[in-house]
């Protein structure tokens, strides 16, 4: 069977964990997302790439769900002797390398795909991860800091504001030219059944969707489309979704976000138990949905979950 599987950070990585689990011979290709993509210290960060690969290639920081385990901060702390910031974002020494190794590829004129895949030689994540796009797409937030209205980096937005002022849009710079990546359209095309897993629907899933062809590759794939809500209980189970969710008018609960991806995308949509009263208005918005539980407290509950998502790919796939 092979999966596609559109994914961000933590959420979408830990349910790829389960997905592997659920079905290993399942051939799985992750279109990761790269709009949370950083340049530091004149280097190229991938945050949602280098946790699906720190995550299923044994390497995570568990506690946190990014960076690298067993980590230490000698780098950043000799940066920051010396001034040159930003401090806010904590890159781990075992994490620099593979910044460095992806600069290195990517200044050697390989594109981020290649560079992916070969960082991902070494991790060997069991699925194949490729990013949505080569292109540079970095998602910028539009707040309100003093009364002064600017567009900050997304990163500066989640880490160093902690989403903690309103988002007043969310602006993935540089999708609409952006191309997707080689493999990225032929994995969907090929795909038996897509997967939406409980990623950030805005800034992971919704910057894939924004590269132009592969929201339109998904819809005519005429294959079953499924997702996972990231809302439970009215609340985003991790991370701020309901903040950026908010920055574009969609109400931070399971049904809202079914709405949004909407029919023409979607075919079926998992809401956690809390939320089996949503199940009609998603059904009414002709998606077919179920309510099981979505708390990916262990890798047992996230294999669960994705038995789910398949059974109902299965049920919509018949229909
Ligand atoms: N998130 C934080 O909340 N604080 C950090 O200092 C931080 C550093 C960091 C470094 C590398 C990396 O790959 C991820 C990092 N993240 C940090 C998480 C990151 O902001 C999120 O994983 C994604 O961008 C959102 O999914």
């Amino acid at each position: 069977m092979r999966i596609v599987v559109l994914a961000g950070g933590i959420g979408g990585a830990r349910f790829l964990r389960g997905l592997r689990q659920a079905v290993p011979d399942a051939e799985v290709t992750v279109i990761g997302n790269t709009g949370d993509d950083i340049h530091l210290f004149g280097l190229k960060v991938c945050p949602d790439l280098d946790t699906v690969m720190y995550t299923l290639g044994g390497g995570i920081n568990e506690d946190q769900g990014w960076g690298r385990a067993d980590e230490t901060f000698h780098l950043k702390e000799e940066l920051a002797a010396y001034g040159v910031g930003p401090e806010w974002f904590g890159l781990g020494d075992r994490d620099f390398a593979t910044h460095i190794v992806r600069t290195q590829m990517l200044g050697a004129g390989y594109p981020l795909s290649a560079v992916t895949e070969a960082l991902c030689d070494r991790w060997k994540p069991g699925v194949r991860l490729i990013p949505m796009t080569d292109d540079r797409v970095e998602t910028h937030v539009a707040v309100e800091v003093d009364g002064e209205r600017k567009a900050v980096h997304f990163q500066e937005y989640w880490v160093r504001l902690r989403a903690s002022v309103d988002a007043h849009a969310v602006v993935p710079v540089g999708a609409d030219q952006a191309k997707p990546a080689p493999g990225v359209l032929e994995a969907i095309a090929s795909a038996d059944v897509v997967i939406f897993p409980p990623s950030n629907p805005v800034v992971s899933v919704g910057t894939i969707l924004a590269v132009p062809g592969i929201r339109e590759a998904i819809a005519d794939a005429g294959v079953p489309v499924v997702g996972l809500s990231p809302i439970v209980g009215d609340a985003p189970v991790r991370g701020m979704a309901d903040k950026v969710l908010a920055a574009i008018g969609v109400d931070s609960t399971a049904a809202a976000v079914a709405e949004h991806y909407g029919s023409g995308l979607l075919d079926g949509w998992l809401v956690d138990t809390v939320d089996a009263s949503a199940v009609d208005r998603v059904e009414s918005a002709g998606i077919r949905c179920r309510a099981v539980p979505l708390l990916m407290t262990d890798l047992a509950a996230a294999t669960r979950m994705a038995r789910e998502a398949l059974a109902l790919a299965e049920e919509v796939g018949g229909a």
